[in-house]
């Protein structure tokens, strides 16, 4: 029979600990460890001041479900460990470099392998599976789509702490960790949580393009070039347009800037190395993707849920910023596209491009026939 968790910390505890922490590592996360099923009340102050001022833009789902998010026990009361696992995902090489090749698009370094969801979940249940035949209990598994707040919940188990950017840092593996959590009804004894170790440090802070650091440890999401380009529904307002460069699918920049980076490791996992397709992808030619086009170049990959016209929305701003005129052509052929978005942004990203005679020319050609405002603005505001 094996040994039953207890709740004091004592040797069979930590006898436990040592045999999950075993097998997660055997199983390819590279960190974990242990907390309670509850959150300091401060979290969930923090994340409510976070909501009410709006913070999260048009992420519908963060207030509806905020009571469980800001409170496991809500979430599901019998809860009473959570075991947080990380995967690192460092990536072989600066994650920047991609920024100054301006006719490349800029694919954050989460999103260029398979999707990490696919990846984190199927060897959490593999570990849970494990875990429940040896221990007993019962067990949920969650990896960044449930109503969770994992980098508190990481924190208190000590695998890192919140950054000044808000993301967790490990002193391990820097700012690329992937968080995953099982929920168990198991007692297991918890690790300590992590300290600050941001010192006096701001760099993340400084490097953010769009300010989207109302102060250091708080984002609002609304400025954010990972929310802008992956959450965001909508038009890009103009005054994001230039900060984003050829950023087309979320943002690294504050991650990268890290020191604590110095301690990263290349991600060991096969299953996250990056397609080479998605490392610097030509801009001209993803300005072409038609649906089924989007939909067979991203099957697999976590940019598939963004849809072909939200995605070449934010390609179109990246050609606008490209300065390279000979890229007006793809822009022209979407002024006539179904999308509103893509039209909006294929007029934004002419003005841009084209000298004023040529813009006029397809202005007098475009503009009488445009049904959408948001577009006739874009052609009228150039
Ligand atoms: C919503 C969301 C986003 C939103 C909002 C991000 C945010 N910081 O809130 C957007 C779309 C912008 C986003 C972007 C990114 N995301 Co995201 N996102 C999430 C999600 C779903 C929820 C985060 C959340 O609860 N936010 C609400 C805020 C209020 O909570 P918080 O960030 O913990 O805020 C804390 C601080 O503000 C702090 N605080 C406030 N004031 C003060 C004062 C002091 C003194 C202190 C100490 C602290 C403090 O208290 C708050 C509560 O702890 C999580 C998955 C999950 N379920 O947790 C992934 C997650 C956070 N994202 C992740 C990633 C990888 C990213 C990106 C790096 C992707 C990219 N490359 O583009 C960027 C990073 C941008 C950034 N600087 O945060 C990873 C982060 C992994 C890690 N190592 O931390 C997560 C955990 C997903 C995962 N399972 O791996 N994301
Ligand atoms: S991900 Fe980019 S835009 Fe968002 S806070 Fe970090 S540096 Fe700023
Ligand atoms: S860049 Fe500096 S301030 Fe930002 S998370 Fe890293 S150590 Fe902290």
């Amino acid at each position: 029979m094996q040994p039953r968790p207890s709740t004091n910390g004592d040797v069979a505890g930590e006898e436990i600990k040592s045999a999950i922490r075993e097998r997660a590592l055997g199983l390819g996360f590279d960190s974990i460890g242990f907390a309670p099923a509850e959150l300091d009340p401060k979290v969930g102050q923090r994340l409510d001041a976070f909501l009410s001022q709006g913070c999260h833009g048009d992420m519908g789902w963060m207030p509806e479900k905020a009571a469980r998010r800001r409170d496991p026990s809500a979430l599901w009361p019998e809860a009473r460990s959570v075991i947080v696992l990380g995967m690192n995902y460092g990536p072989d090489g600066d994650p920047l470099a991609v920024l100054k090749k301006t006719d490349r698009g800029a694919i954050s370094v989460y999103a260029q392998p398979r999707d990490y969801h696919d990846i984190v979940k199927g060897r959490l249940k593999q570990l849970g599976g494990w875990l429940q035949s040896r221990y007993g209990g019962e067990l949920k598994v969650f990896v960044d789509t449930a109503p969770v707040m994992e980098k508190p919940l990481a924190a208190a188990a000590g695998v890192g702490w919140q950054g000044k950017h808000t993301n967790l840092v490990s002193r391990e593996f820097g700012s690329w960790l992937f968080l995953g959590e099982i929920f168990t009804t198991l007692e297991i004894p918890p690790d300590h949580p992590h300290e600050d170790a941001c010192g006096g440090c701001r760099r993340c802070l400084d490097i953010c393009p769009t300010d989207a650091f109302p102060a250091p440890y708080r984002l609002d999401a609304r400025r954010c070039i990972s929310y802008l380009t992956i959450e965001h529904k909508g038009h890009i307002a103009p005054e994001f347009r230039v900060p984003m460069g050829n950023r087309i699918f979320g943002c690294d920049d504050c991650l990268a800037v890290c020191p604590w980076n110095k301690f990263a490791k290349t991600t060991a996992q096969n299953a996250l190395e990056p397609r080479a397709a998605l490392t610097a992808p030509r801009l001209s030619e993803l300005a072409g993707l038609d649906d089924s086009g989007f939909r067979k170049l991203f099957s697999g990959s976590p940019i598939k849920r963004l849809g072909r016209d939200r995605f070449v929305r934010n390609v179109l701003i990246a050609l606008g910023n490209s300065g390279n005129t000979k890229a007006g052509a793809a822009a022209a052929a979407l002024l006539a596209d179904p999308s509103p978005l893509v039209r909006a942004m294929a007029v934004w990203a002419l003005a841009r491009l084209l000298d004023s005679a040529a813009f006029t020319g397809l202005r007098g050609r475009h503009l009488p026939g445009e049904d959408d405002p948001a577009v006739r603005q874009e052609w009228t505001n150039a």
